[in-house]
């Protein structure tokens, strides 16, 4: 059984859908280019991070876990999230037996074949009762569930290309991680590594 809110939906984007994204975060990423995060304590993150849309995420020592208006590096507004994304994660939120949001940031997640996520909880958006999406491009990845304690039980997916998780409360707001992204995927229409795209609401 899933966790409450927890809507794991393989193979939702064909692959049509899935080079249509992977076109689009290329381009993404010449506009604004992926960047390494660091953890507040100054330690750089595996993943590689950019974003679309009216904020995005990242983190440094300076400021630490949170949304920005602007590219860290190239000071300049983070480009637009093309409104057939945002559609397509309203669709995934139908899917799943849910009403609509506002989204209003992609954020865009690239693990080389050794970048991982530790355990953690989304908690930077304003409202965290509105559902995250989720979509997996390349490689797949080991993604593992837990709940609201950091060391409490947990859940692992394998999640591969086309797959979209949606997380509507409570488990949107439960400890989540990417423990590794495997090698030599049959389909990996990135040729090396993953790439997620969580659609939010943020401001
Ligand atoms: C469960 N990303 O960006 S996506 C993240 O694969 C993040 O890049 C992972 O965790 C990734 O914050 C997982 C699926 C996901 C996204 C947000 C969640 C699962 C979640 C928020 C709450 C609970
Ligand atoms: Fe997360």
């Amino acid at each position: 059984m899933d966790p409450a809110g927890f809507f794991h939906l393989a193979g939702f984007l064909d692959e049509h859908q899935q080079r249509r994204l992977i076109e689009w975060t290329r381009e993404l990423c010449k506009a604004a280019p992926l960047v390494q995060p660091k953890m507040p304590n100054g330690t750089p993150m595996s993943v590689q991070v950019t974003n679309a849309g009216r904020a995005g995420w990242w983190s440094d020592q300076a400021g630490g876990y949170r949304y920005i208006k602007r590219h860290p590096t190239t000071n300049e507004p983070w480009p637009d999230a093309p409104p057939w994304i945002l559609a397509f994660a309203n669709k995934a939120l139908l899917q799943a037996g849910l009403g609509p949001a506002a989204f209003d940031c992609i954020a865009v997640n690239y693990y080389a074949p050794e970048a991982k996520l530790g355990m953690h909880i989304d908690r930077s958006e304003v409202d965290q009762s509105i559902p995250i999406v989720s979509f997996s491009l390349g490689s797949e990845a080991t993604f593992v569930m837990g709940g609201p304690d950091r060391d409490g039980p947990t859940q692992r997916y394998h999640l591969a290309s086309g797959d979209c998780c949606v997380m509507a409360p409570p488990a949107r707001n439960w400890f989540h991680s990417v423990a590794r992204v495997h090698p030599r995927t049959i389909f990996s229409p990135t040729r090396e590594g993953r790439i997620n795209l969580t659609i939010r609401k943020v401001l």
